[in-house]
């Protein structure tokens, strides 16, 4: 399903006045509007294939109805989206959930949604049929080197299918680990780990990047050969200009300070970009902004700084991406709010006093330090995100114009009730 530009225009006409009076409050105060405008409606955020479908628990999934039954109709859903909001301009595929069988049809059909590929994702997290050898004990840190090439062979198939489409990174996320103490040696599990992304790093055409993902736990409970940042840096570290650590927000322990993990792997040049989600305990992969919103800006605040710092290009310079999974809401809904919370971090990063903050921070003025952060984080920059999504074409409200759509009814109808999408 296609959604036809002069139904977003009908939906924005009718909240025009309201906006505009909203609009012109906010924008008064904001010293530096037109730049925040333009990086505004320059930042994207991708799109995962997996996450388009209703995700489940080891418990049970329960289909909302009109999910994508193929790839095809994964990429409508992100251009439903992306008509919506122009935030959301390129989909990152996991393979094999979604193999690309045709790419150049794949990649028409992205290019007539406005669409880009993003990062390509490979799984060796779980056994595929007709597959010789078993990850149940891990894949590139193996102890058996047959199971390691064969996890190596699948990740360089992952990067043909992304070379195909035009996608120049590839993102490793490895459940390495192990369940009971002794069951592994952990310096061979991390020596086998490397030389097997050695080999994968090998296959990297010149302007590609290998993104090297961490997570604590989960399925593993008592180690994880990739656990934090550290390792991931290590890692990436090790294998060269081209690896660096992504960032998945829901891969710490709780309480963890990750904007200063973020602030010190920018600062190394080592930093590949974001998987956001929200978290309450551990890798709930619930909307970005749901749980934590003042974690989310703090998070952009020290990106804004760092990256200006690197004199680096906010929309383009990182991996953006949302990863999550939902359980009961509808995948569609559930995106689009993660978008836009991101987009209200962004916006409040950007306006942020960050002369003013210096000051304070070499002064030791840290009540001042605090009023400025916590400033710019209660200002409500939502009509500048409205804004700059009404100047680049969108909708002026996206959850509110999904619904006056109709757009999840037309989708059950082309689709059926009862389809399931590949994917978590
Ligand atoms: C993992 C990790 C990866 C994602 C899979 C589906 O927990 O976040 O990035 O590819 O889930
Ligand atoms: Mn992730
Ligand atoms: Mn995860």
């Amino acid at each position: 399903m296609q959604i036809e530009k002069y139904k977003i225009d009908e939906a924005n006409h009718q909240l025009s006045d309201k906006h505009q009076s909203k609009f012109d409050y906010v924008a008064a105060d904001i010293n530096n509007l037109d730049e925040v405008m333009q990086k505004l409606g320059a930042f994207n955020i991708t799109i995962p294939s997996w996450a388009l479908g209703t995700g489940g628990t080891r418990f049970g999934r329960f289909s909302g109805g009109g999910e994508p039954r193929s790839l095809e109709e994964k990429i409508e859903d992100v251009g439903v989206i992306h008509a919506l909001n122009k935030s959301s301009d390129s989909i990152s595929l996991h393979i094999p959930w979604d193999i690309p069988s045709n790419a150049d049809a794949i990649k028409a059909l992205a290019a007539q949604n406005g669409l880009r590929f993003d990062a390509v994702n490979s799984n060796t997290f779980q056994d595929q049929k007709d597959q010789a050898h078993s990850y149940k004990y891990g894949s590139l840190h193996h102890v058996d080197k047959a199971v390691r090439k064969q996890a190596v062979d699948h990740n360089i198939e992952v990067i043909k299918y992304g070379i195909e489409l035009g996608s120049n990174a590839l993102s490793v996320w490895l459940a390495d680990g192990s369940n009971f103490p002794g069951q592994l040696n952990f310096r061979n599990a991390f020596q086998n780990t490397l030389e097997s992304l050695q080999e994968i790093y090998e296959a990297l055409p010149d302007d590609w990047k290998v993104w090297v993902e961490y997570k604590p736990y989960e399925p593993n409970f008592y180690s994880t050969t990739i656990g934090d940042w550290g390792q991931s840096l290590l890692l990436a570290n090790k294998l060269g200009s081209k690896a660096s650590t992504l960032v998945d927000l829901g891969h710490h322990l709780p309480n963890t300070n990750i904007e200063q993990i973020v602030s010190l792997l920018l600062m190394e040049g080592k930093l590949a970009g974001f998987h956001f989600n929200d978290s309450k305990y551990g890798d709930d992969d619930l909307t970005v902004g749901s749980i934590n919103p003042y974690q989310l800006f703090l998070i952009f605040n020290e990106l804004v700084e760092g990256m200006d710092a690197r004199g680096m290009t906010h929309s383009k310079d990182l991996g953006w991406m949302i990863d999550a999974s939902h359980n009961v809401k509808d995948p569609i809904e559930d995106l689009i709010q993660s978008v836009e919370a991101i987009k209200i971090a962004y916006a409040q990063a950007l306006i942020v006093d960050t002369v003013a903050l210096r000051e304070a921070q070499l002064s030791n003025d840290v009540a001042k330090a605090q009023e400025i952060l916590q400033e710019a984080y209660r200002t409500d920059v939502r009509p500048l995100v409205a804004e700059a999504r009404l100047r680049t074409g969108g909708a002026l409200n996206p959850l509110a114009a999904y619904r006056s759509l109709d757009v999840r009814k037309n989708l059950i109808s082309e689709r059926g009730e009862k389809t399931v999408a590949t994917g978590l």
